[in-house]
């Protein structure tokens, strides 16, 4: 299979992460690309498709935002990498505030996503690596891989969050559909993509589906939940498959079935998959219990659609084993 990927992405390095209190280091990685790139051999380089394709699902203000915290942040003369604390979480509405605090809470829905002096170029390219494999797909391959990196699916047109700065998988997406294809999105990383649903909401034209960790109990515990089916035009276009902690491959399987099902109903002439390795056994921030070899048969069974597809790399934490999943995920696929 075709895969796509860009140097640059490895300019976002962010340092660490705080959780309940501590510093941790932080999960999303460019470890984690290297490791994925060992196993699957010399990608493509990415080609540069613009700034125009990110702003069909990005606002002005928030691509404006991103492109310059870390410098208002180092302006401010603050250290190390760019994280909000205060959000305005009643009555939201659009005030233009300078303070990069002010900032950083109107444009985030969360403090898992440290903005760092190389945030803006690697997500530009994770973005453009979208893109790329995306246009494999328009010229004809039945399947292409983007190694996105950072990941996208967590974040909105206006807003970051969940390690996710450009939502690379709605990107593609809208620009599969500037192209005359009809497309629906399936999202298999173990959280909810909640930025890309949040895209199409009120969509009819995007079939939005999901498979992942219940939010009773996990990130981002607001959006994800089985009665969020979309509103006006795009009411019945979003399908969420929430599974209990513990899912094994037994247990995943038939939601799977059952988003395959919807998919083929709608049939569209194209699929973004937003994969994410993270509902391997081993990673260390997850809950679902697939095996490196399950990937394969998860890839066969969304194959055997036929949909042309463009996979995007979303999570998977578990560096060690990571190549191996997703090479195992690109075999079956293949
Ligand atoms: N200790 C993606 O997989 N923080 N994002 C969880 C757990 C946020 C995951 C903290 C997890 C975001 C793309
Ligand atoms: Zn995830």
């Amino acid at each position: 299979m075709r895969c796509f990927w860009d140097a640059r992405q490895l300019a976002h390095a962010p340092e660490l992460e705080l959780h309940n209190g501590a510093f941790v280091p932080f999960a999303e990685s460019p470890a984690r690309a290297e490791a994925i790139l060992a196993a699957i051999g010399t990608p493509e380089a990415a080609v540069d498709h613009g700034e125009a394709r990110l702003r069909a699902v990005h606002s002005e203000a928030y691509l404006a935002f991103l492109w310059s915290a870390h410098k208002d942040w180092r302006a401010a003369g603050r250290p190390g990498d760019a994280s909000g604390y205060a959000w305005p979480v009643v009555r939201r509405r659009q005030l233009s505030l300078d303070r990069i605090d002010a900032r950083l809470g109107a444009y985030s829905f969360d403090a898992a996503s440290p903005i760092a002096a190389g945030t803006w170029e690697g997500a530009y390219w994770s973005a453009q690596t979208a893109l790329s494999a995306l246009g494999a797909v328009l010229a004809g391959e039945p399947a292409a891989f983007a190694l996105c990196r950072p990941p996208g699916h967590h974040c909105g047109s206006d807003y970051l969050g969940g390690y996710c700065y450009l939502n690379n998988a709605a990107i593609a997406a809208e620009a599969a559909i500037a192209a005359g294809r009809k497309v629906a999105i399936l999202d298999v990383d173990y959280h909810h993509g909640n930025g890309t649903q949040d895209i199409f909401y009120e969509r009819g034209d995007v079939l939005f589906a999901s498979i992942h960790a219940d939010p009773r109990t996990d990130y981002p515990f607001f959006w994800g939940h089985a009665d969020e089916t979309g509103e006006g035009e795009g009411e019945g276009a979003t399908l969420n498959l929430p599974l209990a902690r513990g899912a094994d491959l037994a247990a995943y399987l038939p939601a799977l079935d059952a988003a395959l099902e919807r998919i083929a109903a709608f049939a569209p002439d194209l699929l973004v998959l937003s994969y994410g390795a993270d509902t391997f056994a081993g990673d260390p921030i997850s809950q679902f219990r697939l095996e490196t070899a399950d990937y394969a048969r998860v890839a066969r069974r969304i194959a055997s659609l036929g949909t042309p597809t463009l996979i995007a790399m979303e999570g998977g934490y578990a560096v060690d084993a990571l190549g191996a999943n997703v090479a195992s995920f690109l075999e079956g696929f293949a």
